[in-house]
């Protein structure tokens, strides 16, 4: 141990991150262990720690995953924790020529003609509260859609198709705790499928409503199983109930005023909008019985008002943002962004408020349950307060945008107990198991929206910074600032022994596009349609001389003989703007047009073995 840290101490003094010698013992990487001497001063000592404690030497790996949502990128980051390096970007709403996403016949149906996406909440799958390892699953906040990456291959294995009277599933950001559904609820109102409506007509023919993603428990994949139709209100965050309040969704309103025009200032006007409280269980139930529900564009929808017991209003201060379930299940935890404090509801007094039917009255049809009834607390935080994680030791973390800093509380005597300053606007953060039942309480990364002077400059668009802070002790250290590109809103981390992917894909006889020698490779033309069985091996295709007619259909069916790992191919024809990738044990089928006639050199455009460069052949293409 004191052999490999001195090492490592050597290594980061040699890489100029500290200047100074370490004679100290750190029995291992962490903050707290780490010492230095050498007559340090405080403050050298304070870097020297973290960079020990970030600091993965060759050979090691990060101890956990961190899922980044991209952002308006429309794809999904993978960083190593603690050491906050980028391991992965895995493409999702967005080709992407590096692994050929998009340029297959499966991901290109898969993304349907649309060019990107927007990622703002990745969630992992649970079972029983507890993040599985399984799956990935992401909100497209911009095309109604949703995604799941299976974390065998870490690749998107679905993207479904525009989900119908939904807009802007923003608050898509849970799967329930045994990942029966993954809950779409809209952004803004619209008339359903957008539908066209005056404006004039907001409170009469817009609405709200939840898409409830029903999860395939064999194999990952969504179908919509049924909608909740919501008043005509925008909405913003979600999250699941848990133990006492398993069963219940939450949901953030902040335009209960129903404005359709200036929202930063009319939609601010009450003191209070809501936290919509959703039954899921109890709405799943009822939608199985069809006379709970009527038929729209193809939806399934619930009307609330029909089926009593589904939704209750909690009066949420100023303008909700974020809205975050202990992991205990026993607090609701609601940041109204224009007031300094967050507000805790105890789902304990919620359930007596509503036994008792002591409702303030309603909204849209729905009950008002009574502030004060609800109430567990609030917590005087600081300005602006977005989101909320927790440690699993009793204190929650509250993203401050506007005082750019994180407050750590004590929940039960909710007293602000301390206050880290980060670099700047911080949105979310997400801290270790963060959204499970069992946060480990090691590590909080914020997840920061304006990034200033941080990094070397690239022009006017900064990257944004995550910055990886220790919450193991009593006060929250900060240990790292990694710069990243637009632009992770959430991030989920879980440790790295919970996933398992695989190496090679497995050998697959009974994929008819499948081939797994270079004898069978064949060549087969009907009419104008030309199949081709090809494959890839280092450093050869079979066949690799193509010969077919102008304006033919061609279809390649490609697979990677090789199977070691990492030893991926290219497939590119000069010229026609394709590019694939097939990894190894693994066959794509991709399909063109030969519309420009003459002699196109395809080629590997991954580096695979020293004769990666003599990987080539012709495509030619007989003028008709
Ligand atoms: S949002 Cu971005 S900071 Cu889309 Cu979850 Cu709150
Ligand atoms: Cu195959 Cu380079």
């Amino acid at each position: 141990m004191r052999k490999r840290t001195k090492q490592l101490v050597s290594v980061i003094a040699a890489a100029g991150l500290i200047g100074v010698t370490l004679t100290g013992c750190a029995s291992d990487s962490s903050a707290s262990n780490a010492s230095a001497s050498g007559g340090t001063s405080g403050a050298s000592s304070d870097i020297e720690k973290a960079a020990l404690a970030t600091y993965v030497p060759f050979g090691q790996k990060d101890k956990y995953y961190m899922f980044a949502s991209g952002g308006h990128s429309g794809q999904v980051y993978v960083v190593g924790v603690p050491s906050m390096r980028r391991i992965r970007t895995i493409p999702v709403f967005t080709p992407d020529p590096g692994s050929g996403y998009g340029f297959d016949d499966k991901t290109k149906a898969m993304l349907d003609g649309f060019h990107w996406g927007d990622v703002h909440h990745p969630a992992l799958s649970e079972t029983n509260g507890k993040y599985d390892g399984r799956w990935l699953f992401v909100n497209d906040n911009a095309n109604n859609r949703a995604a799941m990456i299976d974390l065998k291959t870490f690749t998107t294995e679905q993207v479904t198709k525009p989900i119908p009277n939904i807009s802007g599933p923003h608050c898509a950001a849970f799967v329930t705790p045994n990942s029966e559904y993954f809950m779409m609820p809209t952004r803004f109102s619209v008339p359903p499928n957008f539908k066209y409506s005056p404006l004039t007509d907001y409170d009469k023919k817009y609405s709200g409503m939840m898409a409830a993603m029903k999860i395939d428990p064999k194999t990952g994949h969504m179908n919509l199983g049924w909608e909740l139709q919501l008043p005509p209100w925008d909405y913003d965050l979600s999250d699941e109930g848990k133990g006492p309040s398993n069963g219940w969704a939450f949901i953030t309103t902040y335009n209960t005023e129903e404005a359709t025009t200036n929202l930063e200032v009319n939609a601010s006007q009450k003191d209070r909008d809501y936290t919509v409280m959703v039954n899921w269980k109890a709405a799943a139930k009822a939608a199985a019985d069809p006379k709970n529900t009527y038929e729209l564009n193809g939806a399934k929808v619930l009307d609330p008002t029909k089926v009593p017991g589904l939704i209750y209003l909690l009066p949420t201060p100023k303008s909700p943002h974020g809205v975050d379930v202990s992991p205990d299940g026993k607090y609701i935890v609601a940041s109204g962004k224009l007031s300094p404090t967050v507000t805790v509801f105890s789902f304990d007094k919620i359930q007596k408020a509503i036994d008792n039917k002591d409702f303030a009255g309603m909204d849209h049809g729905l009950p008002i349950l009574k502030f004060n009834d609800i109430k567990e607390a609030e917590v005087n935080v600081g300005l602006g307060p977005l989101h909320t994680q927790f440690d699993g030791k009793g204190y929650a973390y509250t993203t401050l945008f506007i005082d750019s800093a994180i407050v750590k509380w004590k929940l039960g005597d909710w007293k602000v107990v301390d206050k880290i300053g980060v670099n700047y606007a911080p949105g979310h953060s997400a801290a270790s198991m963060g959204d499970s039942a069992v946060p480990d309480g090691k590590y909080l990364v914020s997840l920061n929206k304006i990034a200033k002077d941080d990094f070397l400059p690239v022009g006017p668009s900064h990257p944004v910074a995550m910055q990886l802070i220790d919450i193991s002790g009593p006060k929250m250290k900060l240990l790292y600032t990694a710069p990243i590109d637009e632009e992770p809103h959430y991030a989920q981390i879980a440790p790295a022994d919970l996933f398992h992917p695989i190496n090679v894909y497995p050998k697959d006889t009974s994929n008819p596009a499948a081939i797994y020698n270079p004898k069978q490779a064949k060549v087969v033309r009907n009419g104008n349609k030309v199949e081709i069985w090809m494959t890839a091996i280092r450093s050869h295709f079979t066949p690799d001389n193509i010969q077919v007619n102008e304006g033919d259909q061609v279809t390649i069916h490609l697979t990677n003989l090789d199977r070691d790992e990492s030893i991926a191919h290219g497939f590119a024809i000069e010229s026609y703007d394709i590019n694939e990738i097939v990894e190894p044990g693994q066959t794509k089928t991709f399909t063109f047009t030969a519309k420009k006639a003459g002699v196109y050199p395809f080629y590997c455009t991954n580096f695979c073995s020293a004769l990666h460069q003599e990987m080539q052949g012709y495509l030619l293409v007989k003028p008709s």
